[in-house]
């Protein structure tokens, strides 16, 4: 090869090198006197002697130039000269004024380079411009989508083998001050009294369910188990929408080191999956912080047990740890209750959306798909349903306690499902015909309620749970079918007007847990066990989707009535307490400071003197427990789920 043929020449000049190199000085340096030698001119020198230095020294010379070309390392001396090196080694180098020329070239073409991109980047720059915000927006998005389709393809789970899944905050999840300055002032005071029923408890029952504020310590009612912390849980999202960020701070990291469902002990499936489930859910859906979304679906999977009876319909309680399950020991013929195995579809939908296990969607769909195949009384759900034989229990019927929430899991169900879920649409507005038929009823003074129904005859009583159907009828009016729109907010208002009657006709100005319309009383409780008040938000939740949908200052006015009877019976040192008789001349307290006190109560009111763009009911949906959660984009379709 010439590599090989340049070295074979470069050795034997070496060598040739090398003999000179051995040479005495004076053979070398012929006009360099020798100290031995007598002084004389070089004209003395012989021909011979001329001619054999021409010789010598012509040849010194030739080798001298053949070094240049046969030396090892020559062809690196050369190629700087003759020849173009590499264009990393001509753009590396830093060239003196000599080098310049070399580089020229290739500058040039840097320059070139660098211009190009350049403008390629300004046309880009330019078309991005000249987009619309929502087609950046898009764009963005889809750049998103697209780096989180790699993580999928890529395994796309976390390190609790969740799915990865891009957060998106939906619109609404923080407000903004009214301009109105009197609304301002009462949305302040509302943030005044969430502050003080959240300090008192953390103050004195900090880690436990609840508080008793007037004993000042922690209160753990039988409903969670060994489960703790339901107010922390039950209050996240009041304190993210209120804005008091170091406070939900502060329940987040008790979350993440205490929230603990591994535990030897029975709860209730209802209460833990509207309380816990729910409050996570939205604590996730608010904040973005993963450690929700995790502690949702695990708590999730220890629910789904529940599920193991004969018809898939739940039951009541269950032991989270040993997985058995039982039924309400009161419950007719051990039945599962309406209102509890109903009340499971929007968090397990969710649950599902987020976890990616179809399971929980699965579960809710198969509850429906046993009650589709029931027959009904006159079109109504009884509270009372036999896990195991599928079979109705006691005909009993209500808007109310035992089955309260069955009805507004069927609307919300739909309006949650971006409005796809047909099936939810039809059984609600069905449901709530049969209710308007054999339920509702207008009493002699005017005043439109809900009875309950007791194997086909009425009992014409009223609960504080009932009045939720005010806001749940306004809630579904739009959605109505054969123009009904505006008969269904008519029966919105009458119902919010007979709840504010049973308000204002009490001494202290709360509401009884129970009121009637017989034996000449109208919206007033006649029994004794009918008379506390618990700190229950059905009513206020009335007042503030009324206000949205018809901006009727009555409705604020109302709130604030409520308000100042809070603030004057149920405000005691400790916090905020329940009373046991509304129709007494002072408040006897009962001692305790519900979650839901917290969690929905003062949430619905901060909602009721807030702007309609703080949570919009475009947006978010509210589970039972006032925990918002955003319309579902389903992972699988109902469809899919229903085949199964
Ligand atoms: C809450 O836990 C929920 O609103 C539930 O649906 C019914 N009762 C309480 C509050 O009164």
């Amino acid at each position: 090869s010439c590599h090989s043929f340049r070295s074979a020449l470069s050795e034997e000049f070496l060598q040739m090198f090398s003999q000179y190199g051995k040479m005495p000085v004076a053979t070398l340096l012929p006009f360099t006197a020798t100290p031995s030698r007598k002084s004389s001119s070089p004209t003395s020198f012989r021909l011979t002697e001329k001619f054999i230095l021409l010789l010598v020294f012509s040849a010194f010379i030739t080798l001298c130039f053949g070094a240049i070309f046969f030396l090892p390392d020559s062809s690196k001396l050369l190629s700087g000269v003759f020849f173009h090196s590499s264009a990393v080694e001509t753009n590396t180098r830093k060239g003196t004024d000599s080098d310049s020329n070399i580089a020229v070239g290739t500058d040039e073409k840097i320059l070139a380079k660098i211009r190009k991109d350049h403008e390629k980047a300004l046309v880009e720059a330019k078309d991005t411009l000249q987009k619309r915000p929502d087609e950046i927006k898009q764009d963005i998005q889809n750049e998103k989508d697209k780096v989180l389709k790699e993580g999928l393809g890529k395994g796309g789970k976390d390190d609790d083998n969740l799915p990865v899944i891009e957060y998106v905050r939906p619109p609404g999840a923080t407000g903004h001050e009214p301009s109105d300055p009197e609304t301002k002032e009462r949305r302040e005071k509302i943030k005044e009294m969430m502050k003080f029923a959240w300090d008192s408890y953390k103050r004195y029952a900090w880690g436990s369910n609840e508080l008793r504020p007037v004993s000042m310590q922690g209160h753990s009612s039988n409903l969670f188990g060994s489960i703790k912390g339901a107010t922390i849980v039950d209050a996240l999202d009041t304190l993210y929408v209120m804005e008091m960020y170091e406070d939900f701070e502060m329940a987040t990291e008790w979350v993440e080191k205490n929230l603990d469902f591994n535990v030897n002990a029975e709860v209730s499936v209802f209460e833990v999956n509207i309380r816990f489930v729910g409050g996570l859910l939205s604590a996730y859906y608010l904040s973005g912080k993963e450690v929700f979304r995790k502690k949702a679906i695990q708590l999730g999977e220890k629910l789904l047990p529940a599920f193991k009876t004969p018809t898939g319909i739940p039951w009541a309680l269950l032991n989270l740890k040993s997985g058995i399950g039982r039924n309400w020991p009161w419950a007719s013929g051990g039945s599962s209750i309406l209102a509890e195995y109903g009340t499971l579809h929007l968090e397990f939908m969710h649950l599902s959306k987020l976890s990616g296990n179809p399971a929980f969607a699965e579960k809710v769909m198969n509850i429906r798909k046993v009650l589709n195949r029931l027959d009904k009384p006159q079109g109504l759900y009884p509270n009372y349903l036999n896990p195991n034989s599928g079979q109705w229990g006691q005909h009993h019927v209500s808007v109310g306690g035992l089955g309260d929430s069955f009805y507004e899991y069927l609307l919300k169900a739909w309006l949650m499902s971006d409005k796809t879920d047909e099936e939810g649409k039809k059984l609600y507005y069905d449901a709530l015909q049969a209710i308007e038929t054999s339920l509702m009823r207008k009493s002699s003074g005017g005043l439109t309620y809900i009875a309950e129904w007791k194997g086909g005859l009425l009992e014409h009583k009223m609960g504080h749970l009932t009045c939720f159907a005010g806001g749940m009828i306004a809630l579904g009016a739009d959605g109505a079918p054969e123009d009904k729109t505006g008969h269904q907010m008519e029966q919105a208002a009458e119902i919010a007007r007979t709840c504010h009657e049973s308000y204002a006709r009490t001494t202290l100005k709360l509401g009884p847990e129970g009121f009637r319309f017989d034996g000449g009383v109208e919206a007033i409780a006649t029994r004794q066990n009918e008379k506390y008040f618990i700190l229950r938000p059905e009513v206020i939740e009335t007042y503030m989707y009324m206000w949205r949908f018809t901006h009727d200052p009555k409705y604020r006015e109302w709130g604030w009535e409520a308000v100042q009877a809070l603030e004057k019976h149920c405000r005691v040192e400790g916090g905020y307490s329940g009373v046991r008789d509304v129709y007494a001349t002072s408040p006897n307290h009962d001692d305790v400071q519900q979650s839901f006190y917290l969690a929905e109560t003062l949430k619905y009111l901060f909602l009721l003197f807030s702007d309609d763009d703080h949570l919009p009911f475009e947006h978010w949906v509210f589970n039972t427990e006032a925990h918002p959660l955003p319309s579902l984009i389903l992972t699988c379709s109902i469809a899919e789920i229903q085949s199964k």
